[in-house]
């Protein structure tokens, strides 16, 4: 179990949370000098930047921009005196993509990991009724060993850049609100739920971890307010008559309010909004309570202008609209957990979510994708370095699941995408990291992760460890692209033929396929990057994914053009988004909006 509690931040009877987004000290250290030189104490020359929020697209000189290494953040922290006899806790959203922390100087946490939470506990060392000084030392340098994966070059300057193994800035700072939080000494410090249907009644079993020994109750409320159910005990089952069920795109969600009792005294509450609803994978069909659905969405990235990969509500608020608008129901939270808003907002709007660990680059080319096409072999997994990336890849796989359990939006969890998967060892690899997601979920969701080019059917050893199959396919674009288009589509079929022999019961997924397109330009006849080549890119897809009766998504790459590295194949970041960066329609929006919004819920169901 993890050493602090995952639960969300809230303030209720017996808890206090305060954000501390706002203006911070920061201050880059080329050198690494800054332990050295006693920064944990202070900056010696801090610039001021906003928190949540990468510091990358802020500056106006490259050196800042592409800083790779150790950067410092500091800024005060008053913990009020009438929290004295409380359990003191700060709470970051994240930091990418490790941090240490100092608390008044001391050193007192370090995490490794750029997009899951992480707390603190600063009860014994806070001055109550004063300013303290919280200072992060942040580090973005990149691994074999850690994820996502990449590595570091330095140039003749002695200056260090990122080369990532993937497709995506490599983006850093402190990307999401940082809390600070009051509880009681005994508190709530886990809560799961898992469900189950039974005529029009739901049973929902729970379990509660405490820090004590007083009697938990639970307290199920309706939307309405009502109090529908009640419970006594750590762990145990409730029944809820009637049940409203959370559905795709027709969400209800329950508050699970649980208290720990001492008598007539309520020592910690806390409250769970969540949506009750079912998960099976059953002859190629995923159903949602028992119902097949067919999922229409996309890959996404927690990317904008100048906040980068910071958390920004306004943006995932015009994200979710944007969605609805073109009748999406689902997203691959590619290639990370995204912060914990953007999954209560898709508990709240209905929308189903494959949550994505942050194993991406598990293939050493150059952006992740060059060389993946070319069937080089590089039995990744065989490295001497696979030891520990697995540690790291196992821990974050517990602490997103820990996280993320709860959500009625999660439905599946990506374990990696696009890893190496032509060599024995990777299948050892992975059965490790499946078997392990499948221990820690209490509601046993399906697994899988992103199959990329080279891992075909004849191919690919480790498939078969998915619930479902999820294949990121660029036919018509890094295969057989523009004039080719038309034996594209039949090298496309004849993979899928190749398929259709082995998929068995299980159903399969599309979870990346599409092609660059600038959003300004029209071309008749077509040319490849002209918006009238990607609808008739994407055109050619959804002819084969019609054709296939298991085939029972499409989640296009991607819903926004978005930042990536510089180079010759992106010119200022990915552009295959169907909404520009800026989140406004390319043509091919329309395309979709038309499609998706005629494709039945259980569009293909048997
Ligand atoms: C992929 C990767 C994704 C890239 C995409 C592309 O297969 O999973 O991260 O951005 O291809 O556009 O090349």
């Amino acid at each position: 179990m993890l050493k602090y509690s995952m639960l969300y931040p809230e303030n209720t009877c017996s808890r206090r949370s305060v954000n501390l987004s706002g203006m911070w000290r920061f201050q880059t250290d080329p050198q690494s000098c800054g332990v050295e030189q006693g920064w944990n104490d202070g900056l010696p020359a801090p610039d001021m930047i906003p928190v949540p929020a990468s510091f990358a697209d802020f500056y106006t000189d490259k050196e800042t921009r592409e800083f790779c290494g150790d950067f410092w953040y500091e800024t005060d922290v008053f913990v009020p005196d009438e929290w004295k006899g409380r359990e003191i806790d700060l709470r970051f959203g994240s930091v990418t993509h490790r941090a240490t922390v100092y608390f008044n100087g001391v050193e007192i946490a370090t995490h490794e990991g750029g997009f899951l939470p992480f707390c603190v506990r600063i009860t014994e060392i806070a001055r109550y009724g004063a300013n303290n000084r919280l200072v992060v030392l942040g580090n973005n340098e990149l691994s074999e060993t850690t994820l996502p994966c990449g590595s570091v070059s330095t140039l003749p300057s002695g200056r260090k850049i990122a080369k990532p193994y993937f497709d995506f800035y490599n983006y850093a700072g402190i990307h999401r609100p940082v809390w600070l939080i009051a509880t009681p000494k005994e508190y709530i410090f886990d809560f799961s739920v898992s469900h189950a249907i039974s005529g029009s009644d739901a049973v929902v079993s729970y379990h509660t971890v405490t820090t004590g020994d007083n009697e938990v109750t639970i307290e199920v409320k309706d939307e309405a307010g009502n109090t529908v159910a009640m419970a006594k005990g750590k762990d145990g089952e409730i029944d809820i008559p009637n049940v409203h069920l959370w559905k795709v795109r027709d969400a209800y969600l329950y508050q699970f309010i649980i208290r720990i009792v001492d008598g007539e005294t309520v020592v910690d509450e806390y409250t769970e909004h969540i949506g009750i609803r079912t998960v099976v994978i059953q002859n190629n069909n995923i159903l949602i309570n028992g119902e097949p659905v067919y999922l229409k969405g996309f890959g996404k990235h927690e990317d904008s202008d100048i906040v980068g990969r910071g958390f920004n509500m306004g943006v995932m608020k015009r994200d979710f609209e944007l969605m609805k608008w073109i009748g999406a129901n689902c997203f691959r939270t590619s290639h990370y957990p995204y912060s914990e808003e953007i999954y209560q907002l898709a508990d709240r709007e209905g929308f189903l979510v494959i949550d994505e660990v942050p194993a991406v680059g598990m293939f050493p080319s150059l952006m992740n994708f060059t060389d993946a096409s070319s069937g080089k072999q590089t039995a990744f997994f065989a490295q001497e370095t696979a030891p520990e990336l697995q540690k790291n890849h196992l821990l974050q796989v517990e602490e997103m699941i820990a996280r993320d359990k709860n959500h009625a939006c999660v439905f599946a969890w990506s374990l990696l995408n696009e890893p190496d998967t032509l060599d024995e060892s990777s299948t050892v690899y992975f059965e490790k990291i499946f078997d392990r997601c499948r221990e820690l979920d209490p509601q046993k969701r399906p697994r899988t992760f992103a199959l990329l080019m080279n891992s075909t059917p004849d191919k690919c050893k480790c498939w078969q460890l998915s619930d479902f199959i999820s294949l990121n396919r660029y036919f018509g674009w890094y295969v057989l692209g523009g004039a080719d288009i038309e034996s594209a589509e039949i090298a496309f079929r004849k993979e899928m033929d190749a398929w259709a022999q082995l998929v068995g019961d299980r159903p399969m997924i599309f979870t990346e396929y599409g092609g660059d397109t600038n959003g300004q330009m029209d071309k008749l006849p077509s040319v490849m990057w002209s918006q009238e080549y990607q609808i008739e890119c994407l055109d050619m897809c959804h002819r084969v994914f019609d054709s296939y009766p298991f085939v029972k998504g499409e989640l296009v790459w991607n819903f926004a053009d978005f930042q990536t590295t510089e180079g010759i194949m992106r010119m200022d970041g990915n552009k295959k988004g169907i909404f520009t960066r800026q989140r406004q329609p390319k043509r091919a929006a329309f395309t979709f909006k038309q499609r998706w919004e005629s494709l039945p819920l259980d569009y293909k169901a048997k």
